[in-house]
């Protein structure tokens, strides 16, 4: 008989892998996966109550927020405000950092970013949405946090993972010590462990972009999407081409079967749409422990500076001979370009020089 492992037995049995943990991150995890099952409650009902369409409000990415994006996004804070490991959350649905008040929370060590409910615009058509987190300690010991406790690179962060609210509900995580996942069994109420060490393979046969900004990418995107295209039987191509809509829908798929997600820069996002803090960076430090690789084209994504807490950031991740295939036809086409955005948009935030 299969014994089943719960995420609280399995973060408990992890627990010496962490080594700040006095239980600390457990306890966080826990608080996590806590508001992950009350969100899915609510996403799995989600046309039966009125909670579907827009909350009519617009969040700072100028995006009109889905009641459910609030809804989440307030389970979420609630949850790390009562469990007193967390001092700030820094989330895609508010502009500003939240601060964690209260006696015991005001001196905890941990930051939590989120993208409490990424890919909201499916919920009105039942199509998969998720939950992405990332793990960070403060660096500042004295006093309140800050935002500098926030803005750090993404090879800091301590543990980082996502919800998927799908045909199952999945958790997925890491601490630096592998990708482990974790389906939710509603009969006990349960995250129990069903994906044990996963890895994503190095080549994969789907890619995953939105082609209708085809005339607005990067040439070597250009590039890579025809070579995808082209039939060749020794590299199993054409590949096939599988576009959710959902971030952490495509990444999921591509971890299981393998593939590339791509999210260029276009004209309507010249920084690339997704945001490096609370979306890039956690799917990029998954994809890398389960054996893949994260980039903007260019640089590595967890090494990128990280200069304000909704920065955007263009993004090519999954199989690790996917994205290098890709990353050799941004240097061959496109490098020049990058490199004078890179310096314009550097110097525009007076990180670099240009500023008297
Ligand atoms: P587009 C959802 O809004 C999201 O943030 C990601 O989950 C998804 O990958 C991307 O945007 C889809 O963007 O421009 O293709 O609709």
């Amino acid at each position: 008989m299969q014994v089943v492992k719960t995420l609280g037995q399995f973060i408990i049995e992890k627990q010496n892998d962490f080594p700040y943990a006095k239980g600390e991150l457990s306890r966080l995890l826990r608080d996590i996966g806590i508001a992950s099952k009350i969100v899915n409650r609510e996403v799995n009902k989600a046309g039966l109550i009125d909670i579907l369409g827009d909350a009519g409000t617009i969040n700072i990415q100028g995006e009109c927020q889905k009641k459910l994006d609030v809804y989440a996004n307030e389970q979420f804070i609630s949850a790390l405000k009562s469990g007193g490991e967390c001092c700030i959350v820094a989330s895609e649905e508010n502009d500003d950092i939240v601060y964690i008040d209260g006696e015991v929370s005001k001196n905890a060590k941990y930051i939590v970013a989120i993208d409490p409910l990424d890919g909201s615009s499916n919920i009105d058509v039942n199509v998969a949405v998720g939950t992405i987190f990332s793990i960070y300690r403060r660096k500042s010991t004295l006093g309140k946090a800050t935002l500098t406790d926030v803005l750090q690179n993404g090879t800091q962060q301590v543990a980082a993972g996502y919800v998927i609210y799908g045909s199952s509900t999945m958790l997925v995580y890491t601490t630096g010590k592998g990708v482990n996942g974790f389906t939710l069994d509603p009969s006990i109420g349960e995250f129990c462990l069903s994906h044990p060490e996963m890895k994503i393979p190095e080549n994969g046969t789907i890619y995953s972009i939105n082609e209708g900004n085809y005339v607005h990418f990067p040439e070597g995107v250009k590039k890579y999407i025809k070579y995808c295209q082209v039939e060749d039987a020794e590299t199993n191509r054409p590949y096939t081409s599988r576009y959710i809509g959902s971030m952490v829908a495509d990444i999921h798929r591509n971890i299981i079967k393998g593939g590339i997600f791509l999210y260029p820069t276009t004209s309507a996002a010249p920084n690339g749409k997704l945001r490096l803090v609370y979306e890039c960076n956690p799917m990029a430090f998954i994809i890398e422990q389960a054996g893949g690789r994260a980039t903007d084209g260019f640089a590595r994504i967890l090494d990128k500076e990280v200069v304000s807490l909704h920065q955007r950031s263009a993004v090519f991740i999954g199989s690790k001979n996917m994205v290098k295939k890709v990353e050799n036809y941004m240097s061959e086409y496109s490098a020049k370009t990058h490199d004078n955005e890179v310096e314009a948009k550097l110097e525009k935030l007076g990180v670099i020089g240009g500023i008297d």
